[in-house]
């Protein structure tokens, strides 16, 4: 990034969400297509995209046949209905070069990096043959970074997507919002169990999307663009009306360098008691430290953390959740 030599009055915030972000989207270096972006993300929390990489339709056409295997015959029949069943593919990346690809793809890392100020890194990806159908949410109750904010989820349509196909929908501007933490609303997270991680959130978001007034938008995509929204961005699957329809995509989920990266559906942050993830780079594979203002995290974690056979047994008891 050759723009770090400006150095921001605020870095523990994404410069794209920053409280100064007026004043200082000048100094960080982006053209004016990027400056485009950065506002776009700033003012509505997602931004839409093209997604740039010249083998993309041949990489969609050997997912696809790479998956179906995975996920049902029948979505090669034009008449089933196909929205039956869990229809998603977690970290597909791990067997499949093309998936694999598709989230280390650099003009994304490098335009990333740039909108938050610190180098991006994706760690999971989601490939969905169909419409999720998914409540609203905001992806940050399952995955959050101290300090908060440097996570951000990049959707990628692998085919058109009519209404009828359950297209992703979203709250323009809920980015902004309280971020709807455990604390916020009265519950105990560190070592709880939920059946979905969001249901807990759900009236709170409903609640907030009430008071405002708020309308969704829906994003009947083109094939080849992409979305990305923020990590407090409320969004969701819509319904799917017509079962025989697949909507093919993959999401691809990015941290940032030098964040503590924990999951605050099973945290109480007030009480220092983090649900913490171990977070391994797509892009090399490798561990990433939790790491705070350039310092890795000491060993000496909270017994959860710990990979003692108490820490073993706990995690038995108290199953890390991942979902999206
Ligand atoms: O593709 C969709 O319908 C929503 C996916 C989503 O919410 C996510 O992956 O975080
Ligand atoms: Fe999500």
């Amino acid at each position: 990034m050759s723009e770090t030599v400006y150095k921001s009055v605020l870095p523990g915030v994404p410069r794209i969400e920053s409280p100064a972000f007026r004043a200082e989207l000048p100094h960080f270096g982006l053209s004016e297509a990027e400056q485009a972006i950065a506002t776009k993300l700033h003012v509505d929390g997602f931004a839409v995209i093209d997604f740039e990489d010249v083998e993309f339709d041949q990489r969609v056409d050997r997912i696809r046949a790479s998956l179906i295997p995975r996920l049902g015959a029948d979505l090669n029949d034009p008449e089933s209905d196909k929205t039956r069943g869990d229809r998603r593919i977690q970290d597909a990346w791990k067997f499949d070069e093309d998936v694999r690809a598709i989230a280390v793809n650099p003009a994304i890392l490098n335009l990333l990096s740039r909108l938050y100020g610190r180098r991006a890194f994706p760690f999971q990806t989601l490939n969905f043959p169909v419409g999720t159908q998914q409540a609203v949410h905001a992806d940050a109750v399952h995955f959050s970074s101290l300090p908060e904010r440097f996570m951000c989820g990049v959707w990628v349509a692998m085919e058109d997507v009519p209404a009828e196909a359950g297209p992703l929908f979203y709250a323009p501007g809920s980015h902004r919002w309280p971020i709807v933490s455990n604390s916020l609303i009265g519950r105990r997270g560190y070592a709880s169990q939920l059946e979905s991680a969001q249901e807990p959130y759900a009236d709170a978001w409903n609640a907030m999307i009430a008071a405002h007034g708020a309308s969704t938008e829906t994003f009947l995509a083109r094939k080849g663009q992409a979305l990305i929204w923020c990590a407090n961005l409320l969004h969701g699957g819509s319904p799917q009306s017509d079962p025989r329809l697949t909507r093919w995509s993959q999401v691809t989920h990015y941290y940032f360098e030098d964040c503590i990266y924990y999951t605050p559906a099973f945290s109480d942050e007030a009480l220092g008691q983090l649900q913490l993830r171990d977070i391994v780079g797509i892009d090399d594979g490798k561990l990433r430290p939790n790491s705070y203002l350039g310092t890795p995290l000491p060993a000496q974690l909270p017994p959860l953390q710990k990979r003692s056979r108490m820490g073993r047994l706990l995690r038995k008891i108290v199953p890390r959740r991942s979902g999206n």
